[in-house]
């Protein structure tokens, strides 16, 4: 719980310490850490891929470079959390009798502690973030100091660096805490950010789109539905359990994504997590990345003005074309690992199909999925022509009233921390190491291949 009388809060009685969690991670550590220590120790030296050079200038796609425990994207059957697929996850993380997705607080528990929740574990977890709700009161001042144009990403990632000053991890560090310890400190972080981040979500949703409302959160709501009540959407059961699946589907996709890299790169240096999540979610603004449920949207909206409603294949396709030519991605379409449809837009697609099956921007979404894959790839070079995760998001808020399409990225990010915070607690409590990888130069790589091209033009040197 944060206080300004106290910056930096000690636990206390009425704050639950994460007895449990923190047990359950310590027990399974010796054995995590026994196992990575054996593997390096026989096979240290074996090398596991190789590196062309076009994925050194391609973004390093496809190379196998990053380590994590929580997560893994199949190309074509996509991410599993824990080894589950979302549809498990979907069908078995608990949830209370009459609610139809599960809570957040189980999930959370799954990639915390690489064991199945039950209810009583889900709930536990929500437990502990209500009662490590509540931010400091500059957090908001500095949110309404900010010029009325500012894009929400921007407020969400200053809120979270302005409250970086309450780390538990830093203040350990500073007290000279042993290095296999400091994932314990990073777990009470991760408690205290997460139980939060709803809160700042709605201040944020709220200070923007409705005249600076004060969010409240009700003690009875889980995590996820807490944030339809705060920005006033308390009475829409509907619009709560959409915001449980949402919360869900969007909470981690391993740790080589641009968002999910750059907290790993920052939280390497052991860079508490406020310093890394931060620097995540700006990653997370980019239009490639996390922006693209905003973009998609737009785009979508751009379609219908055009065609005045669903378009015939022939529209579709031209409209398509204009915006490939105008040197511009579709966005929602494509991805850096996935090869086939995303699950997660399938969940979503089966959401819309049951609750809001006539919404004139699904019908759109429906036609462009007819389309888009076969124009995508006909150009021959998108290497996954289907829909991501965003490619449908936002026709879910637009229909419920969250119109305002550049706030889509801040629930994305809220429930990307989930995943991001469990990253970060375990790559701290297996001791992974500061990344620092080599970078070269054209004329370098170019002396690399000399004696390859050599050989190629019978002895005459290839580049003079
Ligand atoms: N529209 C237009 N062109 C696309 C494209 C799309 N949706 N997807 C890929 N391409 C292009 C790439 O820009 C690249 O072109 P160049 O060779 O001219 O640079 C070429 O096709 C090959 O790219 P790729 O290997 O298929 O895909 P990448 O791994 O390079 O890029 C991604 C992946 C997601 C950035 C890209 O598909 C894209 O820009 N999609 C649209 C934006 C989007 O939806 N992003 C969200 C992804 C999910 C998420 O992170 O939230």
């Amino acid at each position: 719980m944060f206080t300004e009388t106290n910056p930096i809060p000690a636990l206390s009685a009425d704050v639950p310490k994460p007895i449990d969690l923190e047990a359950r991670i310590a027990e399974s550590l010796p054995a995590w850490r026994e196992r990575i220590r054996r593997l390096l120790k026989d096979y240290g030296s074996t090398p596991i891929g190789q590196i062309t050079v076009a994925q050194a200038y391609g973004g390093m796609r496809g190379v196998h470079a990053l380590i994590t425990e929580i997560s893994h994207v199949d190309p074509f059957k996509g991410i599993r959390l824990r080894g589950y697929p979302i549809q498990d996850l979907l069908q078995k993380l608990p949830r209370p009798r009459g609610v139809e997705y599960p809570l957040a607080g189980g999930l959370y528990w799954l990639l915390m502690v690489d064991r199945f929740p039950t209810l009583e574990d889900a709930l536990a977890i929500e437990a502990m973030w209500r009662a490590r709700q509540g931010l400091p009161g500059y957090v908001h001042d500095l949110l309404r100091a900010m010029p009325a144009t500012t894009h929400p990403m921007t407020l969400l990632s200053q809120a979270i660096l302005a409250m970086q000053p309450y780390s538990a991890a830093a203040r350990a560090y500073h007290e000279g805490i042993a290095r296999q310890d400091y994932w314990r400190p990073m777990l009470e972080d991760a408690l205290n950010l997460t139980a939060n981040l709803p809160l700042l979500a709605a201040a944020i949703y709220n200070l923007k789109y409705r005249g600076g409302a004060e969010a409240v959160p009700d003690p009875a709501l889980d995590w996820s539905a807490n944030f339809a009540h705060m920005i006033g959407r308390g009475t829409d059961p509907e619009y709560m359990e959409l915001t449980r699946l949402f919360m869900l589907l969007h909470a981690d996709q391993e740790n080589g994504n641009a968002s999910a890299h750059t907290a790993h790169l920052v939280g390497s240096t052991l860079s508490d997590l406020y310093l890394s999540c931060s620097a995540g979610l700006n990653a997370l603004a980019g239009p490639l990345h996390g922006l693209a449920n905003q973009e998609t949207l737009r785009w979508l909206l751009a379609l219908q003005e055009r065609c005045g409603g669903v378009p015939t294949p022939a529209e579709l396709e031209a409209f398509t074309l204009e915006t490939l030519n105008a040197g511009q991605v579709i966005p929602g379409y494509g991805h850096g690992v996935l090869r086939s449809t995303d699950p997660r837009f399938l969940a979503q697609y089966d959401f819309a199909q049951k609750y809001l099956p006539d919404d004139p921007i699904f019908a759109l979404v429906r036609r462009v999925y007819e389309v888009m894959p076969g124009v995508l790839g006909a150009t021959g070079k998108i290497k996954n022509p289907y829909p991501n995760v965003d490619a449908i998001s936002g026709t879910l808020q637009y229909h419920y009233g969250i119109t305002q399409v550049e706030f889509y990225t801040v629930l994305f990010g809220t429930s990307r921390l989930l995943g991001l915070s469990a990253h970060a607690v375990w790559a701290r409590a297996l001791g992974l190491s500061i990344e620092r990888p080599r970078s070269l130069t054209t004329p370098i790589i170019e002396e690399m291949l000399l004696p390859i091209r050599q050989e190629e033009s019978g002895g005459l040197s290839y580049f003079e």
